[in-house]
């Protein structure tokens, strides 16, 4: 009997082991410090710019950093994200951070998050909301400014010639995609030389952007500028140029935005142009804002990162290989 009671009461330890071994309590770091638990909902995967962009903020927001991230992919919708955000507030997390897809429809999630006292930060697009006190601060790119830089350059270089411009958009409503289109349209409207001959959105993906240059070469409209609003619709660009015999860089002059590993290479070898950059290694920008909250400092309301643009005149390799990506 007392055997028995003995067996009993070794499983029941054991059990107890082992539930408190698979518990969803974060894991303490060996000080014992509780970790902070930040819920990071992410647009997407759709380009090389979001897949840095993703990484960035997974090791700014490491476990030997003191954090626990939840990592809540959108796949592109906004109602994922407002599910995700939900959910970060049912959990408890100390803090959120949004990269919002579009930038309208937050005003009621947040509202919620803020009676929830839990402050929320956006990063990358900006989001438009009736109450700036929704969110505690932001920061990202000057998507205009970046427009208008290749706007530009494209003044610099064919200000007086007569182009006729295909224009690859991003997701519609997106800060990236208001933003650079909004540069473009003012040239467009500087220059009566400048056609816009097709408009269409191509998502930030190279599926999309390859198969909207297939659809306008199939229509046989005449072009011979691409304005992709990112690299990888530019990549699809591309491959839809080279399979019906057209040459990247010959033919066709393509602009494009973000400056991403790739894509300055293909600068080097000619078939882009002209890229902006734009910057997606936030994640480090993201802490050192929650690092101030916590010290119970109050960060910039708006910060926007500083970024350049490349060409063949101002690259090389060996400044592609210092880039963090
Ligand atoms: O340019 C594009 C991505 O919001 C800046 O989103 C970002 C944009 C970036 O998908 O590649």
């Amino acid at each position: 009997m007392r055997l028995k009671k003995a067996i009993y009461k070794a499983l029941l330890l054991g059990l107890c082991a082992l539930l408190c071994a698979c518990g969803t309590q974060p894991s303490q770091p060996e000080t014992g410090a509780r970790l902070v638990v930040v819920g990071f909902s992410q647009v997407g995967a759709e380009s090389d710019w979001r897949n840095a962009n993703t990484l960035s903020i997974q090791q700014a927001f490491s476990a030997e950093n003191g954090y626990r991230l939840i990592l809540d992919d959108a796949q592109n919708k906004q109602e994922r994200q407002i599910t995700a955000i939900r959910n970060f507030i049912n959990q408890g997390v100390d803090y959120i951070v949004l990269a919002p897809t579009t930038e309208r429809g937050w005003d009621t999630v947040l509202s919620e998050a803020k009676a929830a006292g839990i402050p929320v930060i956006i990063v990358d697009r900006m989001i438009e909301v009736a109450d700036a006190e929704l969110f505690t601060c932001w920061v990202g790119s000057d998507f205009r400014k970046e427009g208008d830089i290749a706007a530009e350059w494209l003044n610099a270089n064919f200000g007086d010639e007569e182009l006729n411009i295909v224009h690859l958009q991003g997701n519609i409503g997106s800060s990236a995609q208001i933003g650079r289109t909004e540069g473009l349209n003012a040239a467009l409207a500087s220059h009566e030389n400048w056609q816009l001959v097709f408009r269409g959105p191509g998502d930030f993906t190279q599926a999309k952007g390859q198969e909207l240059v297939e659809e306008v070469l199939a229509s046989g409209i005449d072009f011979n500028v691409i304005y992709s609003e990112n690299d990888n619709m530019a990549y699809g660009a591309i491959d839809a140029l080279k399979k019906a015999g057209l040459g990247a860089g010959k033919d066709v002059t393509i602009v494009s935005f973000d400056a991403s590993n790739t894509a300055l290479h293909l600068i080097l070898t000619g078939e882009i142009s002209y890229d902006v950059e734009c910057n997606p290694l936030h994640g480090p920008r993201v802490r050192a804002i929650i690092e101030q909250l916590m010290r119970g400092e109050t960060p910039n309301k708006y910060t926007y990162v500083e970024e350049t643009y490349f060409d063949k005149n101002n690259l090389t390799e060996a400044i592609i290989a210092k880039r963090g990506y």
